[in-house]
């Protein structure tokens, strides 16, 4: 690969089609950021999954940028530098997963351009589509939870998670459980919950859930194990895994029996790959999570949720779920609830430059 002679920062913000409530508070607006890294072949785009608060991660846009400008990127300008290098140039950067996930991207796709080659090939994936779920955010009540599960039912979706938090479980799961006897269904608390409130969790078991994501702390396994040896229906972690050496930890300690892959997350694709990987040696299921991304990580996703252990519907949801205007041509699930993995050259997808200029708030460049 030619050096890298340009980084470029952008921080966008989209409205979502609707509010997306969690745990954690509403979100009204996708706000991330997009790096644009440059050689003298071409052009790669990443994006990073952070959000504008530090809710679900430490990290934040923020945090993000200055983590980017100021350390990431100038760790990698003017060097000529392989996708699988990029972690190691930035391992002495502690954490910051996030922002250095986003580097990797563009990196890679970039590089992959240059090779003619998709992400998918490079990953080494045989499928060319995915089945998709929906995640579906605390709704106002029981009527609009219902008319949301049946609306996403209807165009195809083929696994439903509910957002839970501790008062709003078990009515909303029993109600679309009666209205859905064979629904493929989850829940997600985003660490809601501690161990003395899990009654509610006990009582989940009677719905026949594929598994409850994240119930307790997002820095602690060993209550998950305790709460799993309890529990028939599986726990699955999301919060929690933030490497291979994490995934690792927790299937062995019996913390979750599934687990949700984030590139994001878990600090890049390749370290994504590792986990899916060793899942897929001990045969615990993997799926693929999202963080509301636009096109440019969902294209990055689908790739990703193709690898072979990848076998429950990912939160890999067509573009109109989130946004009336996506800042790549939208990505649109078939009605058999499948989503194509983009074919072309890297990642697949490129930001339309008139989408990118309209939703951008905040350009910067990095400097050595
Ligand atoms: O916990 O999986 C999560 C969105 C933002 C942050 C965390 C989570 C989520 C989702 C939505 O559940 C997944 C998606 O549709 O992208
Ligand atoms: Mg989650």
């Amino acid at each position: 690969m030619s050096a890298i002679r340009d980084i470029e920062l952008r921080l966008i913000e989209l409205p979502l089609v609707r509010p997306f409530r969690t745990s954690f508070g509403e979100e009204t607006t996708k706000s991330c950021i997009l790096v644009r890294v440059e050689t003298d072949e071409g052009v790669g785009w990443g994006e990073c999954v952070a959000g504008s608060r530090p809710d679900y991660s430490e990290e934040f846009n923020a945090s993000a940028w200055l983590a980017l400008r100021d350390h990431l990127a100038p760790a990698l300008l003017g060097k000529d530098i392989r996708p699988a290098d990029v972690a190691g140039v930035t391992a002495w950067v502690r954490g910051n997963r996030m922002a250095k996930a986003a580097l990797e991207m563009a990196v890679l796709d970039v590089w992959l351009r240059e090779q003619e080659i998709s992400l998918a090939r490079h990953l080494g994936v045989e499928r060319d589509r995915v089945p998709c779920g929906v995640s579906i955010g605390i709704a106002s009540s029981l009527d609009e939870l219902l008319e949301r599960v049946a609306a996403h039912l209807a165009e195809g979706y083929r696994r439903i998670k509910l957002k839970i938090q501790p008062g709003t479980d078990v009515e909303p799961v029993a109600a679309v459980r009666a209205a859905h006897p064979d629904v493929a269904l989850s829940v997600d608390a985003n660490a809601a919950y501690t161990i003395e409130d899990a009654s509610a969790l006990r009582e989940l078991e009677a719905f026949g859930l594929l598994m409850i994501e994240q119930p307790l702390a997002y820095d602690d396994l060993v209550e998950h194990a305790k709460l799993q040896r309890t529990l028939r229906t599986p726990v699955c972690l999301d919060e929690s895994i933030r490497s291979a050496a994490d995934a690792a930890a927790a299937l062995e300690l019996g913390a979750c029996r599934i687990v949700n892959v984030k590139q994001g997350r878990v600090g890049g694709l390749l370290e994504a790959q590792r986990i899916h990987d060793l899942a897929l040696a001990q045969d615990a299921p993997v799926w693929c999570g999202g963080m509301l991304e636009t096109g440019i990580g969902r294209a990055a996703n689908l790739a990703l949720a193709a690898l072979p252990g990848f076998t429950l519907p990912g939160d890999t949801s067509a573009s109109a779920r989130y946004f009336d205007a996506d800042v790549t041509e939208p990505f649109v699930m078939d009605p058999d609830g499948t989503m194509a993995v983009p074919p072309g050259p890297g990642i697949g997808v490129e930001p339309l430059p008139d989408c990118l200029a309209e939703v951008t708030v905040r350009t910067e460049r990095a400097r050595t």
